[in-house]
C-alpha cells in the first residue's frame, strides 16, 4: 500500500522579506517532500504565509498600505522566494484566504462545542515580536534592566476582555504524549525544554484579542480576533479541506510532520496538539525543530545590515550549491553559521572535488576509450561487489535516517561511498588499465558508473538540478530515477551524451 506522507513548513509571517532562516527550514522540508516521492509515497507538501496580527498590521501601517495590500506584495515576494529555491509545494496557503478563515472558525467552534473555551479577561504580558503571551515568572532582565522575554523581546501590559483555552486540563494528556511517543517531538533538545515547560504548570491561554482589527473574527463574537497563533495552526487543516470530512486531501491527516524552527516549537508541541484533542482531531505524528542561523558569527537583523536574501546566494553560488551547504554544515537540528568562507569551501570540496571530479574524471573516460556507450554489467571482482554493496543499501540507510530527521547524517552516509569510489577510481586507475587490459578497464567503468547511478538518485532530494543533469549524462531516463529503479541495472550499450562539468569550482574575484 502507498504510503502517505504529508509534510509543512512554518507558515512565515508577512510582516518583512523573506531571507536564509526562511528558506531553511522550507529547504529541509522540500528535501523530506522529495525524497518521500522517490520512495514511492503519496505525498503532500504545504507551506504558506502567516497574514494576520498586529506584528503584520503594525508592519503595513509602517509601510503606509492596508493590511490586505501588505499581506499580498510580502506573500508574493515569499512564494518567489521557494520557486527561486525549488520548493515543491503542492499548496501555498495564505490566512486571509476565504477557505482558511472559514476552516478556523470551524476548528474554534469545535472547540468551544467540547467546552475548551471560555470568556474572561487577560491581564499580563504580551510580546509583540513572539505575538506571545509570557508569564511573569518567564522575564527576564533586559539589557537596560527592563523586563523582557526569555527570547529577549520587548513585552507589553495587556489588559483586555478575551477568550481563554482551557490548556492547563490538557498538561497531562501533553506529557503522556511525549512520554508514549518520544518520536513525536525531537530534537532531543527542543523535546527536554518542551516537556520541562510543561511539567512547570500550564496556564490557560488567551486565545482572542479585541484591541485591534487585524484577524479573523471569533464565531459569535465579533468584538474579538482569534490570537494570531490559533489562526495560523489552523492553516495545517484548512489547507486540507477541513472541517470537511469528504475533502479528498482529508486523506492526508494527521500530518506525517511538522518541521518548524526552534523559536516556534512550543506553539507546535504544545498549543497544537492541546487544540487538537480539544477537537477531538488526531494528532500529528511529529513535530521537528530545526536549528538557528547566524551570519558570520552574528545575529540576522535589520538594524545589523546583514539580512540575508538566499536569492542573493544563489545568483553568486547557484541553486544547489546552496541547498547543499545549508544541510550539510551542521547536524540538522542544531545551530550554525553562514560565512562566505565555509560555503565556498563546502562547494569546492565536496562538490566540485569529491564528486563532481569523481563524475567528469569517469564519465571523460567512457567517453575518449569506450565511445560513450555504457558498458555492459560484467562479473564483479571482490572490490567491485565492495563497492556496489556500499551503494546498495543507501536507500535503506537514508530512509532510517530521514525518519529521524537526520539529514545531514544522510549526506554524510552518501559522503562515505563517494569517497569509497574516489579511492577505488586510484586504486584501479582505469586509465592505466587502457594500455594493459581493455576488458577490466570497461569492467571498472560500469562499476562506477552504477555506484554514480546510485549516488545520484540518492542526492536528488537535496540538488534536483544538479543531480538531473548527472543522471542525464549517465544515460538513466526519466522512468529510472526513483529509489526503487536502482534494484534494476540499466541494459549496457546506451549512448551516454558528452561529458560536462556539474560543479564548477568557485574562485573569489579578484579584490581591485
Ligand atoms: O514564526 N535560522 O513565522 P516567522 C533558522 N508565522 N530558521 C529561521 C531563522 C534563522 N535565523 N529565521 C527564521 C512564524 N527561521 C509564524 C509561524 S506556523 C503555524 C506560524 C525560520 O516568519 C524558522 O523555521 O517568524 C522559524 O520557525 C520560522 O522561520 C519563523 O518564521
Amino acid at each position: 500500500m502507498t504510503r502517505r506522507f504529508y509534510v509543512t513548513t512554518p507558515i512565515y509571517y508577512v510582516n518583512g522579506a523573506p531571507h536564509i532562516g526562511h528558506a531553511y527550514t522550507s529547504i529541509a522540508a522540500d528535501v523530506m517532500a522529495r525524497f518521500h516521492r522517490l520512495a514511492g509515497d503519496d505525498v503532500f507538501f504545504l507551506t504558506g504565509t502567516d497574514e494576520h496580527g498586529q506584528k503584520v498590521e503594525q508592519a503595513a501601517q509602517a509601510a503606509g498600505v492596508a493590511p490586505k495590500e501588505f499581506a499580498d506584495n510580502v506573500s508574493a515576494n515569499f512564494r518567489s522566494m521557494a520557486d527561486a529555491m525549488a520548493i515543491s509545494y503542492d499548496d501555498f496557503i495564505r490566512t486571509t484566504e476565504p477557505r482558511h478563515i472559514a476552516s478556523a472558525q470551524a476548528l474554534w467552534r469545535k472547540v468551544a462545542d467540547n467546552g475548551a473555551i471560555y470568556l474572561d479577561a487577560y491581564e499580563g504580558w504580551y510580546a509583540l515580536r513572539d505575538e506571545c503571551f509570557y508569564g511573569e515568572d518567564e522575564l527576564v532582565a533586559g539589557p537596560d534592566g527592563k523586563k523582557v522575554a526569555p527570547t529577549g523581546a520587548p513585552v507589553e501590559w495587556v489588559k483586555e476582555p478575551s477568550y481563554f483555552f482551557r490548556l492547563s486540563d490538557y498538561q497531562d494528556r501533553l506529557l503522556e504524549l511525549y512520554e508514549q511517543h518520544p518520536e513525536f517531538l525531537g530534537p532531543h533538545g527542543a523535546r527536554n525544554e518542551i516537556i520541562s515547560f510543561v511539567k512547570q504548570g500550564l496556564r490557560n491561554l488567551s486565545i482572542s484579542r479585541t484591541s485591534f482589527k487585524w484577524g479573523i473574527p471569533v464565531p459569535g463574537d465579533e468584538q474579538h480576533v482569534m490570537y494570531v497563533w490559533f489562526d495560523a495552526l489552523a492553516n495545517y487543516l484548512s489547507a486540507l479541506g477541513y472541517p470537511d470530512a469528504d475533502a479528498p486531501r482529508m486523506a492526508y491527516w494527521p500530518a506525517s510532520l511538522h518541521l518548524v524552527g526552534k523559536d516556534i516549537a512550543r506553539f507546535h508541541a504544545i498549543y497544537w496538539p492541546a487544540f487538537l484533542m480539544a477537537a477531538g482531531i488526531d494528532l500529528p505524528k511529529k513535530v521537528f525543530a530545526n536549528g538557528w542561523w547566524t551570519i558570520e558569527g552574528q545575529k540576522m537583523s535589520k538594524s545589523l545590515g546583514n539580512v540575508v536574501d538566499p536569492r542573493e546566494l544563489v545568483a553568486e553560488f547557484g541553486l544547489d550549491a546552496v541547498r547543499f551547504f545549508v544541510l550539510r554544515e551542521v547536524p540538522f537540528g542544531g545551530d550554525s553559521d553562514l560565512s562566505r568562507k565555509a560555503l565556498i569551501t563546502r562547494n569546492n570540496v565536496e562538490l566540485a572535488n569529491d564528486l563532481g571530479n569523481l563524475a567528469q574524471r569517469t564519465l571523460s573516460l567512457v567517453a575518449r576509450n569506450c565511445g560513450g556507450i555504457l558498458p555492459e554489467r560484467r562479473m564483479l571482482t571482490e572490490d567491485d561487489a565492495k563497492l556496489l554493496g556500499q551503494v546498495v543499501v543507501l536507500p535503506q540507510l537514508l530512509a532510517a535516517q530521514f525518519e529521524r530527521c537526520a539529514l545531514t547524517d544522510a549526506l554524510e552516509d552518501v559522503w562515505k561511498v563517494i569517497r569509497a569510489c574516489n579511492a577505488y577510481i586510484d586504486h584501479q586507475a582505469p586509465w592505466a588499465l587502457r594500455k594493459t587490459d581493455v576488458e577490466r578497464m570497461a569492467d571498472v567503468l560500469r562499476v562506477l558508473l552504477d555506484a554514480l547511478r546510485g549516488i545520484a538518485t540518492m542526492l536528488q532530494p537535496f540538488m534536483p538540478d544538479s543531480m538531473a543533469r548527472m543522471l542525464d549524462q549517465l544515460g538513466v531516463t526519466q522512468d529510472e530515477r526513483t529509489f526503487a529503479a536502482l534494484e534494476v541495472a540499466l541494459p549496457g550499450g546506451r549512448q551516454l551524451p558528452a561529458p560536462q562539468g556539474i560543479f564548477p569550482r568557485y574562485v573569489e574575484p579578484e579584490q581591485s
